[in-house]
């Protein structure tokens, strides 16, 4: 209890989440760039919406906690990828791969880590293409590497993980098995209607005359 009061006053910890929001900013600004040339050449946005959290401080210390990590501004840097979040919600399957490739290509930042769970999904059947993004950020005295997670979902698989979380926090549910079947059912179709709305859009670029 004492240590988590002294670190959530530290001025090395609200230094570090600050650092955090800028880094989330020049990501940010790196997908907001590629949506803006891609809509301007194809007439369409690739992404729907765009929201970014720096992680509350409770589940910082949560995380840190649950992994058995000590408590320290220098560890929360260390051990966690995701205190600087990025969700970028697309249209189509597609848009993300095209983002997450154009992005990936920048030669200013290095991508850390991808975890695509899309084409390898969850157990519960969670999809969502993650990028673990190292970003520099230019300070008064130093520039400094910064990680970011970047996830990348369709506007279904978003439902999805939102209706999820939210079930999360529902305790005692009288049959968890059941709950848990008819979710992994229901990302399953979502997958498909995935699949088909980017059928549907392929049709009707295919079939587009230019002017
Ligand atoms: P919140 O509230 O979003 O911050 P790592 O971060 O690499 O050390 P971790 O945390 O296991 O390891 O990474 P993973 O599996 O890539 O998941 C990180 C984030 O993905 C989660 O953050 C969620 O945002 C999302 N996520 C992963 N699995 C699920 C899932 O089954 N359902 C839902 N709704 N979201 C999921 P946090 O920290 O859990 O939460």
């Amino acid at each position: 209890e004492q240590q988590v009061s002294i670190l959530l006053k530290a001025q090395s910890f609200q230094t570090l989440l600050m650092q955090y929001r800028c880094a989330i900013r020049e990501i940010q600004t790196k997908l907001n760039v590629l949506n803006d040339e891609f809509s301007l050449r194809h007439e369409r946005n690739p992404f729907e919406s765009i929201k970014s959290r720096v992680k509350e401080p409770t589940s910082i210390i949560e995380k840190m906690h649950r992994r058995g990590y000590e408590l320290s501004v220098e560890n929360i840097e260390d051990k966690l990828n995701d205190v600087a979040g990025i969700r970028v919600i697309c249209s189509f399957v597609e848009d993300i791969y095209y983002l997450a490739s154009m992005l990936s290509a920048q030669d200013d930042l290095t991508v850390l880590q991808v975890k695509d769970y899309i084409k390898n999904p969850k157990e519960n059947g969670y999809r969502s293409l993650h990028l673990i993004i190292q970003t520099p950020i230019f300070l008064s005295d130093q520039k400094k590497n910064m990680r970011v997670e970047v996830q990348f979902r369709t506007i279904a698989m978003d439902f999805w993980a939102s209706v999820d979380h939210k079930l999360k926090y529902k305790k005692n549910v009288k049959n968890p098995e059941m709950i848990v079947g008819e979710l992994r059912k229901c990302a399953d179709i979502i997958s498909s209607v995935d699949q088909r709305m980017q059928e549907i859009r392929t049709m009707i670029e295919e079939g587009e005359i230019d002017d």
